[in-house]
């Protein structure tokens, strides 16, 4: 009984250590680091820096903050590998891409 709590406890750890968090600071109309390659279920977090709301949305809409508001974040755990150019639907101008392996 011992044993099999350790040994579930340790591959709790074992795939916790495996996550990563990474932080896009979304400051100046601009998405910071722009590309950004992380894994499977890593986490993402968007820091909206600016005085004004943001979006942080997938061109092909595979995930989609809405408004995240000033000094708000948003954090997204991609469970699907691929290539995922994204923008603000406020500023056409603001452009990421996010690579998930
Ligand atoms: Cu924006």
């Amino acid at each position: 009984m011992l044993a099999s709590l350790a040994a579930l406890a340790s591959w709790g750890n074992a795939a916790l250590a495996a996550q990563k968090t990474y932080a896009i600071t979304i400051e100046n109309m601009q998405f910071n680091p722009p590309n950004l390659t992380v894994k499977r279920g890593d986490r993402v977090i968007w820091i909206n820096k600016d005085l004004f709301p943001h979006t942080v949305t997938a061109d092909a809409h595979a995930f989609d903050s809405r408004s995240i508001a000033a000094n708000a974040s948003w954090s997204y755990a991609p469970a699907k590998a691929g290539n995922y150019p994204y923008g603000c639907t406020f500023h056409p101008t603001m452009h990421g891409a996010l690579t998930v392996q």
